[in-house]
């Protein structure tokens, strides 16, 4: 018996994939503001502080042909609705930062814009993955507004520190390598390198509060903060 396959003929392909290039334009704009919302933070957090709580952004659009063989793994209905509503990781942002404490401030800095929906949490962190993964996962939805309309659309964020970071590329690549089947000896090499990764941010945690980095709370500036004593310093100095 011959398996079923759709028949499209090559003009109904191309506006099928013109159409689901549409749909995942909608993911790639929403990276696009969650990013910046996030470089924004860390320039205003480091404006208020003199501190930078962020140490770098990531971020990664799901490939169309992985958005469909997750819809197909997971038994999803493979049209347009059941990606929207299941497959919540297509558009993904990494925020990593260098402290422990620093991952619940930007998570309220993001959670807490008007924007912003928190759809669901995973804290990895106090309740890390039995092979040693550590990292605060979030998916929020943002409104984006497109030409013709405006689309709710769902991203996930993780919120790691630089340790668990370096963990997660290194365990990421070792299980890719053994297509998920990784030998039981560098199976605890990877958690005792995770044990590692969390004792050292255990005790970059305990220096960096020896440090005070928050100094006094930024005042918000009164609208009537009378600005003429600048004016003359600026045209003294162009005098
Ligand atoms: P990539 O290449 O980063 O996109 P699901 O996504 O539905 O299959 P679930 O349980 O909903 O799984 O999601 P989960 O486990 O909360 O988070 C999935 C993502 O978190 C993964 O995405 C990884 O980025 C990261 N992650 C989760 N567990 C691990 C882990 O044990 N090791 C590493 N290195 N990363 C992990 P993808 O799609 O797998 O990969």
């Amino acid at each position: 018996m011959r398996s079923w396959q759709p028949t499209l003929d090559i003009e109904d392909f191309r506006l099928l994939r013109e159409q689901f290039t549409d749909f995942m334009l909608g993911y790639k704009f929403a990276i696009d503001e969650i990013t910046t919302k996030i470089n924004i933070l860390r320039e205003d957090f480091n404006a208020a502080h003199e501190y930078n709580p962020i140490e770098h952004i990531n971020s990664r659009l799901k490939a169309p042909e992985s958005v469909l063989e997750k819809v197909r793994r997971k038994n999803y209905a493979m049209n347009l609705a059941g990606i929207r509503e299941n497959v919540l990781d297509i558009a993904g942002v990494r925020v990593v930062c260098s402290f422990i404490s620093d991952i619940p401030k930007i998570r309220d800095m993001i959670v807490g814009q008007e924007d912003i929906t928190l759809l669901d949490e995973r804290d990895y962190i106090t309740n890390r993955k039995p092979n040693g993964y550590r990292s605060l996962h979030l998916i929020v939805s943002i409104p984006v507004f497109r030409s013709d309309r405006t689309d709710r659309i769902p991203v996930e964020i993780q919120i790691r520190t630089i340790a668990m970071d370096f963990w997660a590329s290194l365990e990421h690549k070792i299980y890719y390598k053994y297509r998920g089947e990784v030998p039981p000896n560098l199976r605890s090499e990877l958690t005792e390198a995770a044990e590692a990764a969390a004792a050292l941010d255990e005790k970059m945690e305990s220096l960096h509060r020896l440090v005070d980095h928050n100094g006094k709370p930024r005042e918000t500036p009164a609208d009537s903060l009378d600005l003429t004593a600048l004016y003359l310093g600026f045209l003294g100095n162009s005098a």
